[in-house]
C-alpha cells in the first residue's frame, strides 16, 4: 500500500567539496526518497556553492549528478530552480539529472493550492548593490558572450573572487537589507493571487502569517543546510512542516 504521499521542498544546501558532510547528508537524502511516498523533490536554488557552468564536468559535480539523476529514474520528478549562486545551471545538468528547470518565478499547484515558488534573491529588494549586479549577471547573451566561453580555470577564478566579494558584502551589510521586504512580498503575492510563497536565499526559516486584502495569507521560509539538513513536507490534507534531516 502507498505511505500518505508528499512533496517536498528544499534550498541552500550551497554544496561544496569543502562540505563532505553536508553532501552526504544531501546524498543519504536522495537514497531515501521513495516513489511510494514521495509525489515530487523542488530544489529552490543554491544547491550549489557556486556553479560555473554545466561543462565543469568534476567528480564531485558527477557525484551529485549522478545521485539526482538515480532519484528521477526512480520516476520521482525533480524540480529545479536557479538560486543567486548557481544561476548557471543550464540544459545540460537538467538533461544529465533529468531535473525539469524551472523559471525564476514559478506557481505550482500543490494538491489543488496555488502556491507560488520563488529562490527569494528578488524578495530583498533593499539590497541594491546586489540587484544591480543580478541584472547584469542575469542577462544569458552576456554570460554565454563573456564567461561561459573563457576556460574554465579562468572562469573557477573569477567565481572564487566573487564569493569573496560576495561574503565581504553580506557580512558588511546591515543585516536587516539581507532579509526580504514585506512591500514586494506582497505585490508579487498578490501578481500571482496565491495565498502560499514558498522561497529559500535568506537562511531564516519560519512560517510568516499575514493579512493580504483581509485574507491570511503566509510565507515559508526554508532552512539553509549547514550542521544538518532541512526539509518542508506537505501532504495533500494541506499540512506543511519544516523536517530536519540528520
Ligand atoms: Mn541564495
Amino acid at each position: 500500500m502507498r505511505r500518505e504521499p508528499k512533496t517536498l521542498f528544499i534550498s541552500d544546501l550551497h554544496l561544496a567539496e569543502s562540505e563532505p558532510f553536508i553532501t552526504a547528508c544531501f546524498l543519504s537524502y536522495l537514497a531515501e526518497c521513495d516513489p511510494q511516498e514521495v509525489d515530487a523533490l523542488y530544489i529552490l536554488g543554491d544547491l550549489f556553492e557556486s556553479w560555473i557552468g554545466d561543462d565543469n564536468d568534476t567528480s564531485f559535480n558527477r557525484t551529485i549528478i549522478n545521485a539526482i539523476k538515480a532519484v528521477t529514474d526512480k520516476g520521482i520528478p525533480i524540480y529545479f530552480m536557479r538560486g543567486n549562486r548557481d544561476f548557471l545551471i543550464g540544459n545540460k545538468f537538467a538533461r544529465k539529472t533529468g531535473c525539469v528547470l524551472l523559471p525564476d518565478e514559478k506557481v505550482i499547484n500543490l494538491y489543488g493550492e496555488p502556491v507560488l515558488l520563488v529562490h527569494g534573491d528578488t524578495l530583498c529588494t533593499r539590497d541594491k548593490k546586489y540587484l544591480a549586479w543580478r541584472k547584469k549577471a542575469r542577462n544569458p547573451i552576456l554570460h554565454t558572450l563573456f564567461f561561459l566561453i573563457l576556460p574554465l580555470s579562468l572562469r573557477r577564478r573569477i567565481a572564487n573572487q566573487l564569493r569573496m566579494k560576495s561574503k565581504a558584502h553580506t557580512q558588511n551589510a546591515p543585516m536587516d537589507i539581507m532579509d526580504v521586504t514585506q512591500d514586494e512580498v506582497m505585490t508579487i503575492m498578490q501578481k500571482y493571487k496565491v495565498k502560499t510563497l514558498i522561497h529559500g536565499h535568506t537562511h531564516r526559516p519560519a512560517f510568516h502569517q499575514f493579512k493580504l486584502n483581509s485574507e491570511t495569507v503566509t510565507r515559508i521560509v526554508l532552512a539553509a543546510w549547514h550542521t544538518h539538513g532541512s526539509a518542508l513536507e506537505c501532504n495533500a490534507a494541506g499540512v506543511k512542516t519544516l523536517k530536519e534531516i540528520t
